[in-house]
């Protein structure tokens, strides 16, 4: 799954397939574990890998029946946690863990688990502890296997695909993709319930998804980027990555500018969404506010594997009080945010004042709002966006009345289905640029890199394309061993686009490392009308970042658009990834592993909007900066951190890049100074060239 970061003009490549089809004939295959080519970082799996890797899928095979594996669950049974604390580094929460599972009070296998519930959430910490404590692997599959069949299979899931993400002695083994784990939340109800009808027939099938709603609703025209599993699963994984509830202290696990990767990776996420919206004669998003009626109504047409449909919500809906969180208390809470923004400072727990006019103070801004556990005050600032998707998600019984289960805001795989998220994280994101509009514009000399001009950028036509993809239901429908598993798949549309190249022609008066940042924004609005830089830099979107070396003299950068860090390629398949761990661990193939890799990441698919079948033009932005300044360690400068660094940061290092995140379309732009001889742009056009 790695990419490189950088050097971009190797033409290595087309050498490397041709070597590596001789060799297939002579050699066991190598390949590398979770789906691309090997990269950096890649070493060959050994034995005691393969079997951690192997165990992992074990144990997340069909979570929603009991475990087949008996070895597993012979362990599981053998084990008896609180007989051996001494494994744990701290015992405590597996201690608890146990008690609670004695005493009947955990969340029972088969309900629903949202982690915005605060109970059924500190429940999943407790395994998720237990797990991360454990002292060495043998002590981690242990508690596994015995929770398997214990804890709620939702709460498993999320605590044991965290702790894998995050122990030293799991790195780089590659989870399967979400949407094969629990497709109930990917896919629509129409398709379960005739995957259910072939299942009982024993009959493969290949089950068309159709996207919510209809033609008569406007939103539907985006449905299809709202709705993409490969978008669902990169904001899912993202926030394992980067959970809200994550103690860095405790843990001894930071997550260096957590608070300003939640802002950025949500800004992106909303302005790729108005390009698509753009592409579409969609208006830019509007943001909501809590008291205000949501125009625009959703019917999610999912169900839950139990417990009923996902609520849906009409028209017009206005807020309500939930029973602990009030409509007047967001209100309330969005004023005191407002307040800090405007004075350039948060009141902390102590009652001082913390300064954010500073570049970190984003960062603070960003886990007073989301909020983090490292809110500077959660009493005085609240929660207001995790609470904004509680709000939206218990809408329609507010009261608990119904009993409805928790609406698709509720979950990270299923929220942004929902129109209404784009317009919470709209909210949400204006208020992040509220701070930023108070920071000084840039300088030049913060802006320019002197002696670096770059001349030219050129770029393969783009173009876009929907395709059909085949989602893996097995895991979704309850069967019995007895039963023979029948291929069964959804058949899903989805965006894609042609692979381009782009080049970057530089003039240089000495050799030196470059940062090359590209952006793409659009060229007009929804009325038609060019949009004034100022304007634009709000729907800027990052398309790529790398580290490129450039000679004294003139020198052209290459870059393909599979290589950006900002995105992932398609997820291995479970079946796949299983089978390639057997014959390795059978010996009769090779694995590599990349212990950077990373779950995280925006679809490669997705890298473009969409477009308009006669060409709908965009402005391509490249911008160099001096990677001397830029660089946070001594790793070398092509070091790729598994990719999709953009978005997602890395586990494990810093985030790669000292610049401010969104740099330099984060700030206010002064439009006769901005454009300095690094800083390029340029129209492009993006066709559409049909529909599947
Ligand atoms: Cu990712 Cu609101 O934080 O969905």
């Amino acid at each position: 799954m790695g990419k490189s970061l950088a050097p971009a003009n190797n033409s290595s490549n087309s050498t490397s397939t041709i070597m590596s089809l001789t060799w297939l004939a002579l050699l066991v295959v190598a390949v590398a574990l979770g789906g691309a080519q090997a990269g950096i970082g890649d070493v060959p799996a050994d034995q005691a890998f393969l079997t951690k890797q192997r165990e992992v899928l074990r144990l997340l095979n069909k979570v929603h029946e009991p475990n087949r594996y008996k070895e597993q669950v012979e362990l599981g049974n053998a084990y008896e946690p609180v007989n051996s604390l001494p494994r744990y580094k701290n015992p405590a929460p597996v201690k608890q863990l146990v008690r609670l599972y004695r005493a009947g009070s955990l969340l029972p296998r088969g309900a629903i688990f949202t982690l915005f519930d605060d109970t059924h959430r500190e429940q999943m910490i407790l395994l998720f502890e237990s797990l991360l404590y454990a002292n060495d692997w043998e002590t981690f599959l242990r508690t596994a296997a015995w929770a398997r069949d214990r804890v709620n299979e939702g709460q498993f899931v999320y605590a044991l695909c965290v702790a894998v993400l995050h122990r030293e002695d799991t790195r780089g083994v590659v989870l399967p993709p979400p949407y094969e784990i629990y497709p109930h939340l990917f896919v629509n109800s129409e398709v379960i319930h005739a995957a259910y009808k072939a299942k009982m027939r024993q009959e493969p099938a290949v089950v068309h998804m159709n996207f919510t709603g209809t033609i008569r609703n406007p939103e539907q025209r985006v449905a299809y980027l709202g709705e993409d599993l490969g978008m669902n699963s990169h904001h899912a994984q993202w926030h394992m990555d980067f959970p809200f509830w994550w103690k860095e202290e405790e843990y001894g696990i930071p997550k260096e500018r957590k608070g300003e990767l939640f802002y950025y990776m949500h800004h992106q996420l909303i302005a790729r969404f108005d390009l698509e919206r753009l592409s579409n004669d969609l208006p830019f998003v509007e943001p909501l506010y809590w008291n205000e009626r949501i125009k625009d109504g959703f019917y999610p047409q999912t169900t839950y594997r139990v417990g009923g449909e996902f609520p849906a919500r009409p028209d017009n809906f206005a807020f309500h009080d939930l029973q602990n969180i009030k409509v007047q208390q967001m209100i309330d809470y969005t004023r005191r945010v407002r307040e800090a923004i405007s004075q350039q400072a948060v009141i902390t727990e102590t009652g001082d004042l913390y300064n954010i006019s500073s570049p970190e103070g984003i960062n603070v801004l960003g886990e007073l709002v989301e909020p983090s556990t490292r809110s500077k005050h959660r009493e005085y600032y609240g929660a207001l966006h995790n609470y904004g998707h509680i709000m939206l998600g218990q809408i329609t019984d507010p009261k608990r009345k119904f009993n409805m289960p928790p609406g698709v805001m509720e979950h990270f795989e299923t929220a942004t289905r929902d129109p209404a998220f784009f317009r919470l994280h709209k909210y949400i994101d204006n208020l992040f640029y509220e701070h930023k509009d108070l920071l000084p514009r840039y300088t030049v000399e913060e802006l320019d890199l002197p002696g670096t001009t770059i001349e030219e950028v050129q770029v393969d036509p783009l173009e876009t394309f929907f395709e059909y993809f085949d989602v893996d239901l097995l895991n979704a429908l309850d069967d019995t061993e007895e039963l023979p598993d029948v291929s069964i798949h959804a058949r899903v549309r989805r965006l894609n686009h042609k692979p381009f190249v782009f080049s970057v022609k530089v003039n240089s008066d000495a050799e030196r490392l470059v940062t090359v940042r590209v952006f793409l924004g659009p060229k007009y609005d929804w009325f038609g009308q060019e949009i004034p830089i100022n304007d634009k830099r709000h729907y800027i979107v990052e398309i790529d970042k790398f580290v490129a070396k450039v000679n004294a003299g003139k020198t052209v950068i290459t870059r393909k658009s599979s290589e950006s860090s900002v995105t992932i390629p398609d997820r291995e398949t479970t079946k796949v990834l299983t089978q390639k761990v057997e014959d390795a661990i059978a010996g009769k193939a090779q694995l590599t592993v990349n212990k950077d890799v990373r779950h995280c990441g925006y679809p490669d698919r997705l890298l473009l909007p969409k477009g308009r079948r006669d060409g709908m033009p965009f402005t391509l932005f490249v911008v160099l900066t001096d990677y001397e300044k830029d660089k946070v360690n001594d790793l070398p400068y092509d070091y790729d951190y598994g990719g999709s660094v953009s978005y997602c940061g890395t586990l494990g290092h810093r985030y790669p890049d000292a610049k401010p995140m969104g740099f330099p379309f984060d700030r206010r732009i002064d439009q006769d100074s901005f454009f300095t001889k690094n800083i390029y742009q340029r129209d492009v056009t993006i066709t559409f060239k049909g529909s599947v």
